[in-house]
């Protein structure tokens, strides 16, 4: 090994632990690289990047188990849409991918087969998300389909847009359901979708006003959902009752745009209107981020310290309100409904920091979700253009009664 590519070597190393960007080893003999996952990977994405074509996102996948088989520092790649920060994988060369597709993957035959492939692209990482995966994989698995799921690291058009095209380009999905995380703003990408030739339809959030019978956007075959403007309704009336029917509430929320949270703001105001003695003071928005609803909590509660009741909207926003509630050691004090029934909403609804936890039903979206995409590629036609799928209430009372617990969402 000559002494300059000794230095070489040295150098990258010490990068790699100073600052942990994507370092792609020097070629090896087979002209290929070695390649350390880093955030925000995944493999069509690079497939894109190193060679050009999202479709060799499979000569990636079966050549570095094709190492790994005899090198375990390699990883062992068993989903393509699944791959893990750390992992050292192989990029071939553009030679041996092409030589690869060429050969045909052998992969795609046999094993991962299913009558059809349906791919799922979520609007974030979260416990709601990761639950509705949950149901159309138990739907995939009854009715012998595949599912590709893809679930977006924040919540963004900027960022689900680029997946969804890569999701199309891949040429094998059948159909897709997916949560466009803005319903303006993600109408042109999914009609891209549509008219790329791929049936798609919406759950949890919809585009243009979600009406896909009489609206102005109404390509998507349904929109799958909670009645969200109800859901707010039901969520401000419980704080209204909590607070004794006076005083100032707060309302977190996520960002203007998306159809979901917009309703619940909505649904909650409208429900305020019946109740004169309690003034709104004011909505926050955090942009999904905990921290940054903990911190505008708190900042409120500075402001008004005869804060009545603060109405989360979702799961980071009540997350946020919740810690910050208790950051200022008011837990109990000033009432929370979350919205959306994760283990630590449940956990502060037993501390008493949370008063009512209004759980929807992300199991049965992505179970509804599939089946309707299955029943599509059958040949129904008759696909309701809306899947309406309730809530279910929780309170200390019966948070312990199975027939409720069932209801709160998976890690
Ligand atoms: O509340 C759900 C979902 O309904 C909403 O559209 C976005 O936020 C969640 O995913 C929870 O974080």
């Amino acid at each position: 090994m000559t002494k300059r590519l000794f230095n070489l070597l040295v150098i990258i190393s010490l990068l790699a632990i100073a600052a942990p960007v994507a370092i792609a080893a020097p070629p090896t003999q087979d002209g290929g690289q070695d390649y350390v996952v880093v955030k925000d990977d995944w493999l069509s994405k690079l497939a894109d990047k190193y060679l050009g074509n999202v479709l060799a996102y499979n000569a990636i996948m079966e050549l570095t188990n094709q190492k790994a088989a005899t090198d375990n520092s390699y990883a062992e790649i068993s989903n393509p849409d699944l791959i893990e920060v750390g992992w050292k994988i192989y990029i071939p060369s553009a030679d041996e991918a092409q030589e690869f597709i060429a050969a045909g993957a052998p992969s795609e035959a046999p094993a991962a087969a299913g009558k059809y492939k349906i791919g799922f692209l979520a609007g974030v990482q979260d416990p709601f998300y990761f639950t509705m995966e949950r149901g159309a994989r138990q739907a995939a698995a009854d009715l012998g389909v595949e599912v590709v799921v893809q679930i977006p690291d924040n919540w963004n058009a900027t960022v689900q847009t680029p997946i969804l095209d890569a999701m199309v380009a891949r040429g094998d999905l059948d159909f897709l359901f997916l949560a466009p995380v803005d319903k303006e703003a993600m109408v042109a990408p999914l009609q891209k979708a549509q008219d790329a030739g791929v049936p798609l339809l919406t759950v949890d959030t919809f585009i243009g006003d979600g009406d896909y019978a009489n609206g102005p956007v109404t390509f998507p075959l349904s929109y799958i959902g909670s009645d969200n403007v109800e859901g707010g309704r039901i969520g401000c009336t419980a704080l209204a009752e909590a607070i004794g029917g006076q005083g100032k509430v707060y309302i977190q929320n996520v960002k203007p745009g998306i159809s979901t949270t917009d309703q619940r703001e909505e649904g909650c105001k409208a429900a305020l209107e019946s109740y004169p003695d309690i003034t709104l003071i004011g909505v926050d928005y955090n942009d999904d981020d905990p921290a940054k609803a903990q911190a505008q909590t708190q900042a409120v509660l500075q402001r008004e310290p005869d804060l009545g009741g603060i109405f989360g909207t979702n799961v980071y926003s009540a997350q946020g309100a919740g810690q910050g509630v208790i950051n200022a050691g008011l837990s109990g004090e000033v009432k929370v409904v979350a919205f959306d029934a994760t283990e630590f909403a449940i956990e502060k609804l037993r501390d008493e920091t949370v008063d009512l936890v209004i759980a929807q039903k992300p199991f049965d979206m992505g179970y509804f979700a599939v089946l309707m995409g299955n029943a599509y590629l059958d040949g129904v036609t008759s696909i309701p253009k809306r899947i309406p799928t309730g809530y279910q209430v929780i309170t200390r009372d019966n948070v312990d009664d199975p027939g409720v617990a069932r209801f709160i969402y998976t890690k």
